[in-house]
């Protein structure tokens, strides 16, 4: 079977998701092809793929994904004939998601979503239906969560939950010509009806399955093959309740079905490092697990020694206060940890507990975070603002006061959204700050507005301001006494122009230690993100 699987740009980080479906898929022997939807390519990557002589310095896999007809099918399809001139404006948005689709005729397009993304997916989707037959498959967060989503026109079916051996389960059936419709994990429409079936296992070995397959991704963008950042997930599950997160509801669906914590062996996720390192530019990882040092006993270590052996490169994981040990943060120091990602995410305990149901004390978070100051490791802090209770502002306030003690190298702030299935969105609702109906809009970033509802929209623009200022705040200390005035005026534009400037700065200069040359190489890409990024909000 010939399956294009498809993402909304990804923004300098890999969507891991097609890269482990089309790794399986193709075990089975598929066709697999990736496409991203969105980004146009710079025009450096164009001038790249039309002339050969100028070939990247690495490898691009064998099948790099450029139709040689794409030109053909652009000029035969008349894609443009006979549409409005809306229409026009939205099908340019995704010429290049077309023509990779048209020209590979697939028999099913598998879209990974997350909330917020599912808009454009759609509407690709349906412009896509007008032109070929195929089966459109949604899978990831979004549809897990929000089953609904299979009403919309267009969407066949919806992946649950897990997807590795759940879709080729589906395609293998699908190619079979047996009752694809009753596979584990998917609800889908068939002859007018929707079959709704349970969830298959959780995948109980995580090193059974296939390594990533990086060049089907590279292929889809470019960009990602060329800056030196490259993600990587060692394991998956958390066992933490955070009421913002999906973890908890995630759990309860798949209660008996499976271990929670789930980790591939150090030695293959090193060699899944290496392999990358070999064929790649490759000068940051960055470990992708929820909470990485939650792991069986002994893995650490031992992924530390073999890290520092083998691979030797600066590296970064995420982090939660109340599972870190500090033999842990020596081996890993050791080993080349630069950085951790750690959730702090509210500075007034009270909400931190009661609302975000966090259950970690702000004196753990001080501690740890100065255990790993210790030992050389900087921290960086996600943090989440606006929340759904009277005192907001007075709450953002303490958030932005716990990180002025704790000085981490970046401070992070989001704005809360409340995700479909998560306990913060039931609570957002029953408090009066916030209503799911058909017409809700979730937005594809917490960077830029609130979507709850507060008493004033003063109050919002307060908050939204807030969370713009306080990572410049972090670093500038200084600021904070005039920060409650500057909340206040009506520069939010400027404030998130501010904002995206200082994140950019935090990710790539802060939180990256790269030569010289290589940031030089890589600003132009980067460049292109922030534009979108700016843009785009
Ligand atoms: C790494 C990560 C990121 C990375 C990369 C994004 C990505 N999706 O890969 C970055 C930093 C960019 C990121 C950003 C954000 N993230 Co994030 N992120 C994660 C994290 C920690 C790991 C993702 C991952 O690699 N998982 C491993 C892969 C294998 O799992 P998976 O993607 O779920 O895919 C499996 C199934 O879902 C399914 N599946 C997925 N796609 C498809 C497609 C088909 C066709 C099928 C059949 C099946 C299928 O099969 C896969 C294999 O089993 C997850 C939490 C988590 N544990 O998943 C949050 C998570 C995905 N992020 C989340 C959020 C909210 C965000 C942000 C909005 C936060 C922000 N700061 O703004 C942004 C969104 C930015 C945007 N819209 O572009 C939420 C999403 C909730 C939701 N309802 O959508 C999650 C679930 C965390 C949470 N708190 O609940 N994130
Ligand atoms: S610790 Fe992190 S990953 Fe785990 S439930 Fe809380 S927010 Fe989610």
């Amino acid at each position: 079977m010939k399956i294009l699987l498809m993402c909304k740009e990804m923004i300098g980080y890999e969507r891991t998701a097609i890269m482990v479906l089309g790794s399986k898929l193709k075990q089975s022997g598929h066709e697999v092809k990736a496409a991203v939807l969105s980004r146009p390519l710079t025009a450096e990557e164009k001038k790249r793929r039309k002339n050969k002589k100028s070939e990247p310095k690495f490898p691009l896999h064998s099948d790099a994904y450029v139709p040689d007809d794409a030109e053909e099918v652009w000029k035969n399809t008349n894609l443009e004939s006979g549409l409005s001139k809306p229409k026009i404006n939205v099908e340019a948005k995704y010429n290049e998601a077309l023509i990779k689709a048209l020209s590979f005729q697939p028999d099913v397009v598998g879209y990974s979503a997350m909330t917020g993304e599912h808009y454009d997916i759609i509407e690709f989707n349906k412009i896509l239906k007008e032109k070929m037959n195929f089966i459109s498959v949604m899978g990831g967060p979004h549809p897990t969560f929000n089953k609904t989503v299979l009403e919309e026109k267009g969407i066949d079916a919806i992946c649950t939950g897990e997807g590795d051996t759940a879709f080729d389960d589906f395609i293998g059936r699908l190619k079979n010509g047996e009752d694809y419709w009753l596979t584990k994990s998917f609800h889908v429409k068939y002859k007018g009806e929707i079959y709704k079936n349970g969830l298959a296992p959780l995948v109980d070995e995580l090193d059974a399955l296939p390594y990533p397959d990086r060049d089907l991704l590279y292929d889809a963008d470019p960009s990602l093959a060329e800056v030196g950042l490259k993600s990587f997930v060692a394991g998956r599950g958390c066992p933490y309740k955070c009421s913002y997160c999906f973890n908890k509801q995630y759990n309860e669906n798949y209660k008996g079905l499976g271990k929670i914590i789930r980790a591939r062996s150090p030695e293959k996720m090193i060699r899944e490092i290496e392999d990358v390192l070999n064929r790649y530019p490759l000068n940051m990882v960055n470990m992708n697990d929820d909470v990485f040092m939650l792991k069986p006993n002994g893995w650490i270590k031992e992924f530390a020694k073999l890290y520092k052996e083998r691979i030797n490169l600066p590296f970064s994981s995420n982090v939660r206060a109340s599972s870190v040990k500090e033999e842990d943060i020596i081996a890993l120091k050791d080993a080349g940890m630069t950085h951790v990602w750690m959730g702090v995410e509210c500075g007034d305990e009270n909400a931190a507990n009661e609302i975000f149901l966090r259950n970690t004390t702000n004196e753990t978070i001080i501690r740890v975070n100065n255990l790993f100051v210790k030992h050389g490791v900087k921290v960086n802090t996600f943090n989440i603002m606006a929340l759904p209770t009277e005192n907001a502002f007075e709450v953002d306030l303490k958030t932005l006061d716990l990180n002025l003690i704790l000085k981490p190298n970046f401070a992070s702030f989001g704005l809360l959204y409340p995700f479909p299935g998560t306990a913060i969105a039931r609570m957002a609702i029953s408090r009066g700050y916030f209503e799911e109906d058909k017409d809700t809009l979730y937005l594809d970033s917490n960077k830029n507005q609130s979507m709850l509802k507060f008493k004033s929209n003063y109050e919002k623009r307060k908050i939204e301001n807030l969370q713009k200022l306080a990572g410049i705040c972090v670093d500038f200390p200084f600021l904070r006494p005039i920060i409650p005035f500057l909340c206040k005026l009506p520069l939010t534009k400027f404030y998130h122009f501010l904002f995206y400037v200082h994140l950019g700065y935090s990710h790539k200069i802060k939180s990256q230690p790269v030569k010289i040359k290589t940031l030089l190489k890589e600003i132009p890409i980067y460049f292109n993100y922030f534009k979108n990024l700016v843009f785009k909000s």
